[in-house]
């Protein structure tokens, strides 16, 4: 099924779409035939039990997560479009690699390009890793600290743990050649243009230091062994293992080698605390569990969840029921690579009424939770310690 019919099933059918006719099914005007349809920005199917539903981004829900599941299912993966889906053709799709950082400097018309094939050549690899959006738990300082932040509402689910398939970014670079002089990458997508308050940013991009290309960085095909969907960037999307999700550059058009500081309004004006843009993700925990979950009383209650940090695997979790008077340890499970930490914990006959379960994790490399997280107005990196409401009844 084409982009335009998936997109046409799932809500309802528009009179509009037979008269854009041609355009529409030739992809040409995709972008805009979609605006002018109001199809939607998010191709795969959104079923409430499994997302909240923004429009252009998607949060999953914890509640609808199992726990025997340590991978998080590309039909249930987050997203988050700054436009919208583009729909791709991989047969045509090429990279394009430039910039004064190759061995043999390429301006951008100019640019070597490297279809799909010539990846593939390279040797593959697959990693786990925990991906998430910077502004995941967002909605939390409004609802716990007193002090809303602008954006997404996110409650915790803008997040999930994927296994990525494809190629190493070093072995890309090493092979196309790399002047020893390099010091940043920008990896620009292509989607359409971002466009807020009447400016045309230009394509969604973002630099990040040579160090990170050349350590864990991915350029990707694959997740949990299925092409990737169209909403997570298919053909070929960057992922940064353990950096915020705006790093991780969906339907990545080109890679630009610089030995001088790139620079993009995602890393200068979005994305950034004060002076610094962000890298790497905090540590955060969410409960498998409604917001307001009705429980038993009287009774042994096994509850799960799972931490995850952007810097080192999650070594404890404790928990609470007392709005933190007191803590015990839950049961961790295993770390795949840079995957989450599963936790479960036995809540022993609570009594009736209204409680609050919290979750605290600590990583390998000794981070941690707090109880409050200071306020940015763009609302990122919300790591505090969640205050959980429950009912038991
Ligand atoms: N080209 C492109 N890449 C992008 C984005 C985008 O809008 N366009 N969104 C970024 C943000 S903010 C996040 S959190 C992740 C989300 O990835 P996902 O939608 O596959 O979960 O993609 C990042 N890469
Ligand atoms: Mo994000």
């Amino acid at each position: 099924m084409d982009a335009i019919s998936r997109a046409t099933g799932r809500r309802t059918l528009l009179k509009s779409a037979a008269v854009l006719g041609g355009a529409l099914a030739t992809g040409a005007l995709a972008p805009l035939g979609r605006a002018l349809a109001g199809a939607p920005a998010i191709l795969k199917p959104l079923p409430p039990a499994w997302f909240v539903d923004y429009g252009t981004n998607a949060e999953m829900r914890w509640d609808s997560v199992d726990p025997r599941d340590y991978l998080t299912s590309p039909a249930r993966l987050f997203v988050r479009d700054h436009t919208s889906t583009p729909t791709i053709d991989a047969s045509t799709y090429a990279l394009r690699v430039y910039g004064d950082g190759l061995r043999r400097p390429r301006t951008a018309d100019g640019a070597l390009t490297l279809s799909l094939r010539d990846l593939r050549r390279l040797p593959r690899t697959t990693l786990v890793a925990t991906h998430e959006c910077t502004g995941n738990g967002r909605s939390l300082f409004g609802t716990q600290q007193g002090i809303p932040a602008a954006g997404t509402q996110w409650t915790l689910g803008a997040v999930g743990t994927v296994a990525w398939e494809g190629v190493r970014l070093r072995d890309v670079l090493r092979a196309v050649g790399l002047d020893p002089a390099a010091v940043s990458v920008q990896a620009t997508g292509l989607d359409p243009h971002y466009v807020s308050g009447g400016v045309d940013h230009g394509p969604v991009r973002r630099p990040f230091p040579i160090a990170k290309a050349l350590d864990d960085a991915l350029l990707a095909w694959g997740m949990n062994g299925e092409p990737l969907l169209p909403d997570h960037g298919y053909p070929l999307r960057l992922v940064l293992p353990g950096w915020v999700g705006i790093g991780s550059i969906k339907w990545l058009g080109s890679l630009e080698v610089s030995t001088t500081e790139l620079t993009s309004p995602w890393n200068t004006t979005w994305y950034r605390i004060g002076d610094e843009p962000l890298s790497v993700n905090p540590v955060r925990s969410a409960w498998e569990l409604p917001w307001n979950a009705q429980l038993p009383r009287d009774r042994r209650i096994a509850l799960t969840g799972r931490s995850w940090s952007g810097a080192a695997p999650v070594r404890t979790v404790e928990v609470s029921a007392d709005g933190g008077s007191t803590w015990q340890r839950a049961r961790t499970r295993r770390t795949w690579q840079r995957g989450w930490t599963p936790w479960s914990w036995t809540w022993d006959r609570p009594v009736a009424g209204e409680h609050v379960l919290m979750a605290r994790a600590t990583d390998a490399a000794g981070r941690t939770q707090p109880l409050t997280t200071p306020f940015n107005p763009n609302g990122y990196f919300f790591d505090a310690v969640v205050r959980h409401p429950v009912t038991v009844a």
